[in-house]
């Protein structure tokens, strides 16, 4: 079908809108509640007005692009002085019912409507009415997410994922007309609803209305204290997204720029979280064929995703046990560095504070939970998402673009194994136990490392490993999204479930897509390809890529924790999940 815009011809196919046509010939439209790759009825902000004649009409009319399918013969007009004034009006009205603090917002300079506002070329918002968005909600309730509604331009994406992608439903509509307000179920403070922390509505929230919780003055105050010994941590997934908030190349490993900017930022120990997750696989993997020998509670669940842990507290309290002990990477790294490491720099543990880098909102809550304090204080004090290191960076004068290279120099907890990095991926854990577990069980290293069936977007994946003929063949799956894990987790409860060993990760994509994950504004996961191919190219380039390989892995075993399920392990690297 053939139409033009702005008088250029557009060829087109049934069932397109203006704006898909729009957007695929180059012609900018704004919006706020349209997102690509997010299937979302959208047509609420009525920013993204055109001007549209029909082939057999007379008159032009103005229409919301994104609701109008384009037809044969059709005119579009993006930009005419009517157009512009019609979206200029739009935004005013959307400005008047929301907090025009602006300054101050954990959003400004990377807000949707700002940008919006700058494309109509608003210079002055006419209207304010405080009366109307002061007394919408302000929710500080959980550890992970902040709502202030008073922000919010009911563009409803939020609704949409926690609905759609990860099928909790925690956010609804509510009100009609002017009264119109996001709100959690049954007006439950977040903290006490269906909510499990992933913050993957944030990462759709066109403004500040969805934030996660700020914990960079906590940081701070860590770091600038003479009297304490700070030791950082980050994350697998952060080191290949966190170079997209300082324009740097999608999927690029930024781990020595990111030692350098923790030095200069003053902290004294920086550590890598994939040496903990090294340390993971050793407890996880023996765990494994502990149950498998013993007949343990299967299928066993890892348990380093804390959005999967509290979906299974909420959801499938009965299910709790299946959960492995071994804590996250995150915690384990937390108690090491409080005393083994504290043993071997011959530091004062109670001086000792752990600030974790992730790309996950729901790890502040990890930290946080009272199973993971040691004498009155916890493991890992203070948890930064990607987003809040990076703003950190940037207030703090540091551009990571323009840093040097640095390399770890503590050199008794920051090696790690390809197996490592990939827990950064959907799959990753558990193609990291594959390669331990063979080895341990069979006393041979797999003949091929990369256990490609774990691999890739579907929602669940399945493959099967041979342990040999004491424990036979193992059936592994993979899920990602809580949509997903809810359909398994029924498979398992109607006893129709052949796995030995489940892995879940809450959010799309696993930690790469988590949701303290820098943003990309014009669609919901736009970077996780290159994301995810940048933690497997890590992989593919360590010289060592199984935990068990991984040299500081042995001297922690032989100088500290003596053997996996040992007494030392038991007491600072496993848990118990409450009901
Ligand atoms: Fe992950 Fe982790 S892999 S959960 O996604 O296991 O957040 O990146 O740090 O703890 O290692 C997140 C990422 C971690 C932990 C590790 C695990
Ligand atoms: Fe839903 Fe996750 Fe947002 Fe909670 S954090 S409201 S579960 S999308």
């Amino acid at each position: 079908m053939i139409g033009t815009i702005n008088g250029k011809k557009v060829e087109f196919s049934k069932d397109q809108t203006v704006l898909e046509v729009a957007r695929a010939n180059g012609h900018f439209i704004p919006t706020l509640c349209e997102l690509a790759d997010l299937d979302h009825t959208p047509g609420t902000c009525r920013v993204c007005l055109v001007d549209i004649k029909r082939r057999n009409d007379v008159n032009h009319r103005i229409v919301t692009s994104c609701t109008t399918p384009m037809e044969e013969g059709m005119a579009v007009l993006t930009r005419t002085p009517k157009v512009r004034q019609m979206q200029r009006l739009q935004v005013e009205l959307l400005l008047a019912d929301h907090n025009q603090d602006c300054a101050s917002c954990v959003r400004h300079g990377n807000c949707e409507l700002q940008d919006v506002a700058q494309f109509v070329g608003l210079e002055q918002t006419r209207y304010n009415y405080p009366e109307f968005y002061e007394r919408r909600t302000r929710d500080y309730s959980s550890p992970s997410v902040v709502r202030d509604m008073s922000k919010c331009i009911r563009c409803f994406r939020c609704v949409k994922v926690c609905r759609e992608i990860q099928g909790i439903d925690a956010l609804v509509i509510t009100q009609k007309g002017l009264e119109t307000e996001i709100s959690v179920r049954d007006h439950l403070p977040l903290n006490e609803s269906d909510c499990i922390s992933c913050g993957q509505c944030i990462l759709v929230c066109p403004v500040g209305a969805l934030a996660g919780r700020n914990n960079i003055e906590d940081a701070m105050d860590l770091i600038y204290n003479p009297e304490l010994i700070t030791v950082v941590q980050f994350a697998p997934a952060v080191r290949t997204a966190m170079g997209e908030e300082f324009n740097m190349a999608k999927g690029e490993n930024v781990e020595a720029k990111m030692i350098t900017a923790l030095k200069r930022l003053g902290v004294d120990v920086v550590l890598d979280t994939n040496f903990a997750a090294d340390l993971v696989i050793m407890e996880e993997g023996s765990e494994l064929l502990h149950r498998l020998k013993n007949k343990g509670t299967l299928p066993m669940f890892t348990s380093c995703c804390p959005g999967w842990v509290n979906f299974v507290e909420k959801n499938y309290p009965e299910m709790t046990p299946n959960i492995s002990t071994t804590s996250s990477p995150q915690q384990c790294l937390g108690a090491m560095a409080k005393t083994y490491l504290a043993e071997k720099m011959d530091l004062d543990p109670d001086r000792i504070r752990v600030i974790s880098i992730m790309p996950c909102t729901a790890k502040k809550g990890e930290a946080q939970r009272p199973e993971f304090q040691r004498n009155g204080r916890p493991d890992v004090d203070v948890v930064l998402t990607t987003r809040e290191f990076s703003r950190l960076l940037k207030r703090e004068g540091l551009d990571l673009a323009k840093l040097e290279d640095s390399q770890f120099d503590n050199p008794w907890m920051t090696d790690y194994s390809g197996a490592a990095v990939i827990f950064g991926n959907t799959g990753g854990v558990m193609e990291a136990a594959v390669r331990t577990v063979h080895k341990l069980v069979t006393g041979n290293e797999l003949d091929a490392v990369e256990y490609t069936d774990l691999r890739g977007d579907a929602l669940r994946r399945e493959a099967t490993v041979d342990l040999g003929p004491a424990l036979g063949e193992v059936k592994l799956a993979v899920v990602h999204t809580l949509k997903e894990a809810r359909r398994l987790m029924d498979e398992i409860k109607s006893g129709n479930s052949p796995y030995g060993f489940v892995e879940v990760m809450a959010c799309p994509g696993g930690c790469q897509g988590g949701g303290g994950q820098p943003r990309s504004k014009h669609s919901y996961h736009g970077t996780a390809r290159e994301r995810s191919q940048g933690i497997y190219n890590i992989d593919k380039n360590r010289t060592i890529r199984q935990s068990h390989n991984n040299p500081m892995i042995k001297r922690l075993y032989a100088d500290f924790l003596k053997k996996p399920l040992g007494h030392k392990s038991h007491e600072l690297l496993h848990t118990t999940y409450r009901d």
